[in-house]
């Protein structure tokens, strides 16, 4: 397909300002260590790092009206969309190196945007042991990590939906989530009310990876999407993911996450990425940082036996 021959652009955003635990902010440069960049240019080509974005350090405040450092963490999210928007703009594969999952609003924002203007559907796997679709009514925490998928459904406070011109930036019917395994109870209804399309780990367990990966990806192939990949880094197996703020057991092993990553490369759509919750402060010696980018390095077509598909 086309899109092997797209530039990446790397771009870090070492915001932490949404998450329980600080560390995330040192996600981007573990990653470096870990080698992506090489990684990327070896099997996809041009990659050119972009450097890191600047945005407020983590004020430790306890939660406002349900929200833990709402104005922050806008702050953030309008830096990604901005420079993920113009990754798009100029014909590039942008690849966010996060920080904690609410720069994903930005990103989601900016491939929101980009559609638009395009005339082309955007779709959004979610690869997470959390459904982040929490509210400032459903949150236990108030941290925002747990919400980004519900402000892009159009919930939320309208500084975070407001960062898109459309609301909802992303129906919730334009998600699939995958590897969840850990949903407020609250946040439950939420889901079930909205329709949020989420694999769970029961069915990966009963139907395994590889249908429930072909059903995720049939709207997006069926209508050659935009597909955007937000691949929060706790979606693996707590035992291979250490290195996360909000460790779960019962995630999809080191094989399933990969298969996952291997369909996705082989349907030539994968047009956008996050990489987010790394959190250097609670990895073994970076190891999680190089299975983030073993995965990435699945998603932009390496394979066992070779690196091109047929
Ligand atoms: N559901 C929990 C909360 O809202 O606090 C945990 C959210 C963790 C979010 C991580 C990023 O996926
Ligand atoms: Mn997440
Ligand atoms: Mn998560
Ligand atoms: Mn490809």
């Amino acid at each position: 397909p086309a899109d092997d021959h797209r530039s990446i652009a790397l771009i870090g955003a070492p915001g932490d300002v949404a998450a329980a635990h600080r560390g995330a902010s040192m996600g981007p440069e573990a990653l470096r260590v870990a080698g992506m960049t090489e990684a990327l240019a070896e099997i996809a080509g041009e990659v050119v790092d972009w450097g890191n974005l600047t945005g407020p350090s983590h004020p430790g405040h306890a939660p406002v009206d349900g929200l833990r450092h709402l104005p922050e963490t806008a702050t953030w999210c309008r830096g990604v969309r901005d420079t993920v928007g113009e990754a798009l703009a100029t014909g590039r594969i942008p690849v966010l190196m996060g920080g904690d999952h609410a720069l994903s609003m930005g990103s989601l924002a900016a491939a929101s945007a980009h559609c638009r203007a395009a005339g082309k559907p955007l779709r959004v796997l979610w690869l997470d042991a959390h459904a982040d679709f929490n509210t400032p009514e459903t949150s236990v925490s108030g941290n925002l990590h747990g919400m980004p998928v519900a402000v892009a459904a159009g919930l939320g406070p309208p500084e975070l939906t407001g960062l898109s011109d459309a609301t909802p930036m992303v129906p919730a019917a334009r998600f699939h989530q995958i590897g969840v395994r850990a949903i407020d109870r609250l946040e439950k209804r939420t889901v079930a009310a909205h329709g949020l399309p989420v694999a769970d780990m029961r069915e990966i367990d009963e139907r395994s990876i590889r249908p429930v990966m072909e059903e995720a990806l049939a709207h997006a192939t069926a209508e050659g999407a935009h597909l955007h990949v937000s691949f929060d880094v706790d979606m693996l197996d707590s035992s291979v993911a250490p290195g996360v703020g909000t460790r779960v057991k019962g995630g999809p092993t080191y094989r399933e996450a990969q298969l996952c990553m291997e369909m996705i490369h082989d349907t030539g759509l994968l047009a956008s990425l996050d990489v987010v919750e790394l959190n250097p402060a609670f990895d073994v010696h970076n190891a999680t940082a190089e299975t983030a980018v073993e995965m990435v390095k699945s998603l932009f077509g390496e394979r066992i036996l070779s690196r091109r598909p047929q």
